[in-house]
């Protein structure tokens, strides 16, 4: 999959994963983790799509840059992402904001997180001769390689990863221009009215927030960067539009590095924010269908995660007429479903009891659905247990005045609000 000449300058590139945001639109999901650690597709955290995209793209020095909440996000990567083999220098480093620098700066922006680890960047060896600057909070396949290739094949100091979106969905991007040879002319981070595609007035070029760099520059942009007090010491705010500004950076179109599976006909080119409730609740109940947008069963392209010991997923027969079914759905393991799961995702270790209704909802790890309980359009957080006979999804109004209801009638039940009502 990846060629000598990719493996080669891979080799002299580290990965910076910033993982420190809070995803705040994800409300109560993000009270007590970092949104790249919340929990994805049955078995995932949504951090596994950058990581798993680094390992399978050979890209093998990873940092991860924390922040907000980290304690659920650095356990899972200690638990599951020390795999690589540091005796062949490949590894995933943690780098926590621990104020180095002085007592009062905690990562100001997402600049400012790699400038504060420049120094750690500088003890790796051989030194990174080019950065890979990514997000912790996308769902996606993406080979960097190819894209790193583009990047040293374009002699550009800085290459911006880009994707159409439809224009009315595009103001929370930075926009992007480019010119016929890729070079970007303009970029405009977050406008309220985002600019159209030259001949597609519904399509905007977006910036994915991918980034590579040759070192050196960013070194010295990122030092320039700090010292300039009206700076916000972002990148899409700041380091950005100046490359931009400079004309030293190129577009990376995802559609070149998009990962597909040999025999997967191309539905879309597949990248999810997953940010809000109701784009949370969608795009996980989109893969219990039957082809969804996104394949995880490419063996081609795993997806690591760290992985529980747990037995089987097991469905039971506990009554004459009634036995547990799961349709178009997705059970992990260590599951037991006495009741009925339909459109549904559950996590591991979840049991739907006897006579209860589970109907496409998301169940994250650890929960419970009581004998007789119905649930409709939900988001159950982890360790929540629905007591016997609760209806949820059925009363709007209801629903609001217990949990979260979302403006596309999706619930959000997390363990608090279940206290609350007890
Ligand atoms: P945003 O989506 O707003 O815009 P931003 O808030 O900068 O992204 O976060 C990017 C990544 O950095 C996230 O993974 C987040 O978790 C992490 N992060 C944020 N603050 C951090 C901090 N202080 N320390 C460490 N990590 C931090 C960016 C670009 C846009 C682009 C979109 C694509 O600015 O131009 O279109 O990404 O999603
Ligand atoms: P996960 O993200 O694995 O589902 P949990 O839901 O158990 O993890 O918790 C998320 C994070 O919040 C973890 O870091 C956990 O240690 C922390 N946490 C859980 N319960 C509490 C609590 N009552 N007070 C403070 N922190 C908590």
């Amino acid at each position: 999959m990846v060629d000598r000449k990719t493996f080669q300058l891979s080799r002299k590139a580290i990965a910076l994963v910033l993982a420190g945001g809070r995803g705040s639109r994800l409300h109560e999901l993000t009270d007590r983790r970092a949104k790249p650690a919340v929990h994805f597709g049955g078995k995932f955290r949504i951090i596994d799509f950058a990581l798993s995209n680094c390992v399978n793209s050979q890209l093998r020095r990873v940092g991860v840059v924390t922040q907000y909440k980290s304690h659920s996000l650095l356990r899972h990567l200690q638990r599951g992402w020390s795999f690589l083999h540091g005796e062949v220098n490949e590894f995933v480093d943690l780098l926590p904001a621990q104020q180095r620098i002085d007592e009062e700066s905690w990562y100001r922006g997402t600049a400012d997180a790699v400038y504060q680890n420049i120094d750690i960047l500088e003890t790796y060896t051989p030194s990174p001769e080019y950065v890979v600057i990514l997000a912790g909070d996308h769902v996606y396949k993406m080979n960097y390689g190819i894209m790193l290739v583009d990047h040293v094949e374009s002699g550009a100091e800085c290459t911006v990863a880009c994707i159409e979106v439809p224009r009315k969905e595009a103001s929370g991007f930075g926009i992007v221009a480019v010119d016929d040879s890729g070079m970007i002319t303009d970029f405009i981070e977050k406008p309220a009215d985002p600019p159209a595609m030259p001949g597609n007035p519904e399509m905007s070029l977006c910036s994915m927030g991918v980034y590579v760099f040759n070192a050196k520059y960013l070194y010295a942009e990122l030092a320039r960067d700090i010292a300039d007090e009206t700076s916000n010491h972002d990148f899409g705010k700041d380091i950005i539009p100046r490359a931009v500004a400079n004309r030293c950076a190129v577009a990376h179109s995802f559609s070149r590095s998009c990962v597909v599976a040999p025999d997967e006909p191309v539905r879309e080119h597949y990248w999810r924010d997953a940010g809000t409730i109701d784009a949370y609740w969608d795009s996980n109940i989109d893969l219990t269908g039957t082809v969804p947008a996104l394949n995880l069963y490419d063996s081609n392209w795993p997806v690591w995660t760290y992985q529980q010991q747990l037995p089987p997923a097991k469905f039971v027969h506990n009554h004459l007429d009634r036995r547990g079914t799961a349709i178009e759905s997705t059970v992990s393991g260590g599951c037991i479903v006495s009741g009925e799961v339909n459109r549904s995702l559950l996590f591991s270790s979840c049991r739907v009891h006897s006579y209860a209704r589970v109907n496409l909802s998301v169940m994250l790890p650890n929960t419970s659905v009581g004998s007789r309980a119905r649930l409709s359009r939900c988001v159950v957080d982890s360790d929540c247990h629905i007591p016997p006979n609760m209806v949820v999804g059925e009363d709007p109004d209801d629903d609001a005045r217990r949990f979260r209801y979302t403006e596309n009638g999706i619930t959000l039940i997390t363990k608090k609000m279940l206290e609350r009502l007890t």
